[in-house]
């Protein structure tokens, strides 16, 4: 059994000798491909210890896919757009196919999203003989189950430096994720600096829970992490939570408070004590000064404007700003993205509604799908992978449980809101949280290995306890070769 996470739809051996990596090996790509074939070299090169060239392929042969044969082995990619399987548009975006054999390795897909999707099964392909880097002879054939595969990380609890988001993104590429949403703004801080409202970030960046430090990032840092993602086919999905968790903008900006006078800066772990305020002139400037901003600075379609917990905004007061976020996000032409509770207010067809509390009523989540909203899968007792994995767990917290591997990988999506048309469902995405966590190895320890988890859940079609436990058995070396910490859940027999 090849060790694929998330397990591909069709893996089908082939039989003979296997590809070998040599210092001849090329990478061969055609326009529009460089980026996929950029991270297919370094994955080759960085197994094999010599570097793998990457180059424009030439025009494709009679056959269309094999190049004319070159000088060495070759590793070749193509897009081609009338790659069969499936039919739903969104989801053959990153349908692909891998075909390895002893005389190359093709790897196709219809955009380069999806050669990004083959390259991280590539990656996961490479294995030694004993004395070089090979690729099993093999076919395989791989739909994705759901359009949106993603993982929000909460940066404002405490802020985490772009190289620690680059290696975050590079970990959710290797396991066919495509979705960081980044939870930007909270009671605790402001991380991304706004050119239409400076004062935001510089007032409201420094520290973070416990008064540890905080920081923020600048457009340049900004631009350098959507470029990263991008690079491997990871869109960024920003979060600037409203009309609750506005402590920072309330402390950034005097005009948001009833009173002119701003709060202090909050360094605890309370929810739902702050909000915002329709009567006050200055609010609808602020949402489309920030989501003007957001949207300018971000590529992509969809804009999160969170509407999570705000426990201390009357319900009909919630409607209103919640109203006036929409609009606000809607101005810039992008879609709507919030939590659960976003569903109490009227939304936009096509919106994107975060499930993440299955205690709470969902049918206001169910009448927001019939009513055209889509809805992604967050259940915080599955997925929040800020949750402690048992009891006594050093880092995390256990208010939706405790969440062990098994937790994180056996439930079903279209199952989890009572009701609920699976055909509504867009997808699948983990939290994390870091009202405890500080740095990125307890960030990596918390999402590795239950992020594979859920990447499974939200790529396969089928799900398989026992087997996924043998197939991600081996990531554990890979995670150590690429220095990064996990928690050794004692429900794997980890080969490392
Ligand atoms: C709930 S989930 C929150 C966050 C907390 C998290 C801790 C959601 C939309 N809000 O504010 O950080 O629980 O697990």
């Amino acid at each position: 059994m090849l060790p694929l996470v998330p397990v591909p739809s069709s893996v089908r051996p082939t039989g003979g000798a296997p590809f070998v990596v040599t210092p001849g090996t090329a990478v061969e790509a055609p326009p529009g491909a460089e980026s996929a074939a950029a991270v297919v070299a370094a994955a080759l090169g960085g197994a094999a210890g010599f570097v793998v060239p990457a180059r424009r392929a030439g025009p494709p042969d009679e056959a269309g896919r094999r190049p004319a044969r070159g000088v060495g082995p070759l590793v070749v990619l193509v897009l081609d757009p009338t790659l069969p399987v499936d039919g739903d548009p969104g989801r053959l975006r990153e349908t692909y196919t891998l075909a390895a054999d002893e005389a190359g390795v093709c790897l196709a897909a219809r955009t380069p999203e999806g050669l990004h999707r083959a390259a991280a099964t590539l990656s996961q392909l490479l294995t030694t003989d004993g004395t070089s880097v090979v690729i099993p002879p093999v076919q395989i054939e791989d739909v994705p189950r759901y359009t949106w595969r993603g993982l929000s990380v909460d940066v404002a609890r405490h802020f985490l430096p772009v190289a620690d988001l680059e290696a975050i993104v590079d970990l959710l590429a290797g396991y066919k994720l495509n979705v960081l949403h980044l939870h930007l703004t909270d009671d605790q801080g402001w991380r991304l600096d706004l050119p239409s409202r400076p004062e935001l970030a510089a007032r409201s960046s420094a520290g973070g829970v416990d008064g540890d430090p905080g920081g923020a990032y600048s457009a340049a840092d900004w631009s350098r992490l959507v470029a990263h993602a991008a690079a491997r086919g990871v869109a960024v999905v920003p979060e600037i939570d409203v009309p609750g968790h506005v402590n920072a903008a309330l402390h950034a900006v005097p005009a948001l408070n009833p009173d002119g006078v701003a709060p202090d800066v909050y360094e605890g772990v309370a929810v739902g004590f702050s909000s915002l305020r329709s009567d006050l002139p200055e609010t609808v400037p602020f949402l489309t000064d920030v989501f003007g901003d957001l949207a300018a600075m971000t590529p992509g379609e969809h804009l999160h404007l969170g509407g999570d917990e705000a426990h201390h905004t009357p319900p009909d007061e919630y409607v209103r700003l919640v109203g006036a976020a929409v609009a606000a996000v809607r101005a810039t032409g992008r879609t709507v993205v919030g939590w659960q509770e976003v569903a109490a207010a009227p939304l936009p067809p096509g919106t994107v509604v975060q499930l993440w509390d299955t205690r709470a009523d969902t049918a206001p989540v169910v009448a927001a799908a019939r009513a055209g909203a889509r809805v992604l899968m967050s259940p915080a007792d599955h997925v929040y992978l800020d949750m402690q994995y048992a009891a006594g767990h050093a880092l995390g917290q256990d208010w939706a449980g405790y969440v062990e591997l098994r937790d994180a990988y056996a439930w079903e999506p279209a199952a989890t809101v009572p009701g609920l048309d699976p055909a509504a469902v867009v997808g699948v995405e983990a939290a994390i949280w870091t009202e405890t966590l500080r740095t990125r190895d307890e960030v990596m320890s918390m999402l590795l290995p239950r992020l594979a988890a859920v990447a499974e859940v939200a790529w396969s079609s089928s799900a398989d306890w026992e087997q996924f436990r043998e197939r991600v058995a081996p990531h554990a070396a890979a995670w150590d070769r690429d220095g990064l910490a996990w928690h050794a859940s004692p429900q794997v027999d980890w080969r490392r």
